[in-house]
């Protein structure tokens, strides 16, 4: 199937409809995996090809599947659930993806249920995706139309029900097993892990959760070879990544590229640079809940280790760029009070320390800031960071607070010495 590079995915984009998909080889991937392939088969392949998860973790996506248990006595139904409850301030990319070929998905997911011997698939999909909800629907009753889902796949034996489902509109709900909870008809508050939802998930039964990038990579693993999605990538993690951009850029947008373009590459060639007037002052690289990278980190690559050494995190590899015109105090502040109202309120660090974090802020950004409140959010990085909350949505909060608060320091206490917003 062609699948240029170096592609502008233009939010207008018409999607294919099932006859156009087919004639640029759309669904062969199916025919080969459910002819040619057993389930082991496939999850080996997709193991080689390195593909990891893209939904912000990076977690090895046939490793996963791998966890599933097999063979005739494992308790049914399994489910494969594609995680597209995509509410990651700044992340926009599964959006195009579902709006402009809603098909790839579905393939993607057939071959990602054959693995894991699924019977029943789900689409959880973010509420305020409408485009997206009505593009999905048409094209699970083409698929149904065409015999790619249903009972007894292209006479072979294999059968898959899928379904949309669309959520309420919650950040939680992209934690896999806050998803389960929703999709279960429950309150969205994750749940312990372990068990893993590979083994104990939806229902209590084997149940894979993986992004709509994710699944949307695997018919062009299985057409062209796992060495061949190793090939496209410039970086030691395999594959290409769709990137975005938004801010203070001439040309704001998402682009399919190599894994590991740099920073700079993103933000000059494809962004177009900063509109005149505006100097960049730092990037968060995969959506809020990630750390800045400032100008010393431009040219470092954006694949998953590369972004790690340099103090952050790829995550959805959708980067919001901070300028000089705007003030990052008010900035992370818009972020915390994000993510403390999208707090599921389960564990008490989280539920009380959040809207506090957000109060200094806007204490701070009002001009009524004093000298202790610097250490109160020192404090509460700590506090809020990993293993002191059940999930990761409150250490993730505090990436871009931390790392604002060890590369704008200064900005941050400008507004106490000054006694309001430098940026008013
Ligand atoms: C078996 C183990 N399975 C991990 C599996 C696990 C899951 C996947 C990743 O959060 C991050 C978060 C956000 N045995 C396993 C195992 N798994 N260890 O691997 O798991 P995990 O825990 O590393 O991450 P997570 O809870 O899935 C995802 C960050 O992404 N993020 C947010 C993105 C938000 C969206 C959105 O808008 N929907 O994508 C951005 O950076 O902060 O750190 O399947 O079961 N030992």
């Amino acid at each position: 199937m062609e699948r240029p590079l170096t592609q502008h995915i233009r939010p207008d984009r018409k999607p294919l409809n099932l006859p156009e998909y087919e004639k640029v080889g759309g669904y062969q991937s199916v025919r080969k995996v459910l002819r040619e392939l057993t389930p082991e088969g496939v999850t080996n392949l997709v193991k080689e090809s390195n593909l990891k998860g893209r939904g912000g973790a990076g977690f090895s996506t046939g490793l996963k599947w791998s966890f599933v248990p097999m063979g005739p006595d494992v308790p049914r139904p399994k489910y494969l659930v594609a995680n597209a409850d995509e509410m990651e301030p700044g992340t926009f990319k599964d959006r195009l993806l579902l709006e402009g070929n809603p098909h790839q998905l579905i393939e993607g997911m057939i071959i990602a249920a054959y693995a894991i011997q699924a019977d029943i698939s789900y689409v959880f999909l973010r509420w305020a995706y409408k485009v997206a909800a009505k593009e999905i629907t048409k094209a699970i009753q083409e698929a149904y139309a065409a015999g790619y889902l249903g009972q007894d796949i292209l006479g072979t034996g294999y059968s898959l029900e899928m379904y949309l489902h669309t959520g309420v509109g919650r950040y939680m709900c992209g934690e896999e097993t806050a998803l389960l909870n929703a999709l279960e008809g429950k309150r969205a508050t994750p749940r312990a892990k372990p068990p893993f939802p590979q083994v104990s998930g939806l229902f209590g039964k084997p149940t894979i959760v993986n992004n709509v990038e994710t699944l949307s990579c695997l018919p062009h693993i299985i057409n062209n070879g796992a060495d061949w999605f190793k090939s496209l990538s410039r970086s030691a993690d395999a594959g290409t990544k769709i990137y975005g951009i938004s801010g203070k850029v001439n040309k704001p947008g998402a682009w399919e590229l190599p894994m590991g373009v740099t920073v700079r590459e993103l933000l000059e060639e494809h962004a177009g640079g900063m509109r005149n007037g505006y100097t960049f002052k730092g990037a968060l690289p995969g959506g809020a809940s990630t750390d800045f990278l400032v100008e010393e980190h431009l040219d470092v690559s954006m694949d998953y280790a590369s972004v790690a050494a340099a103090g952050s995190r790829l995550g959805t590899g959708t980067m919001i760029i901070l300028d000089d015109h705007t003030c990052p105090v008010g900035f992370v502040h818009n972020l915390q009070h994000f993510f403390a109202q999208e707090s599921c309120g389960f564990c008490t660090p989280c539920r009380e320390g959040l809207p506090w974090v957000e109060k200094i802020l806007l204490s701070l950004d009002s001009g009524e800031g004093k000298p202790d409140d610097m250490d109160l959010l020192d404090f509460h990085t700590k506090l809020l960071g990993p293993g002191n909350t059940f999930c990761a949505l409150a250490p993730g909060a505090m990436e871009p607070l931390q790392s604002a608060l060890k590369y704008f320091r200064e900005d941050f206490e400008r507004h106490i010495h000054e006694k309001q917003c430098p940026w008013r």
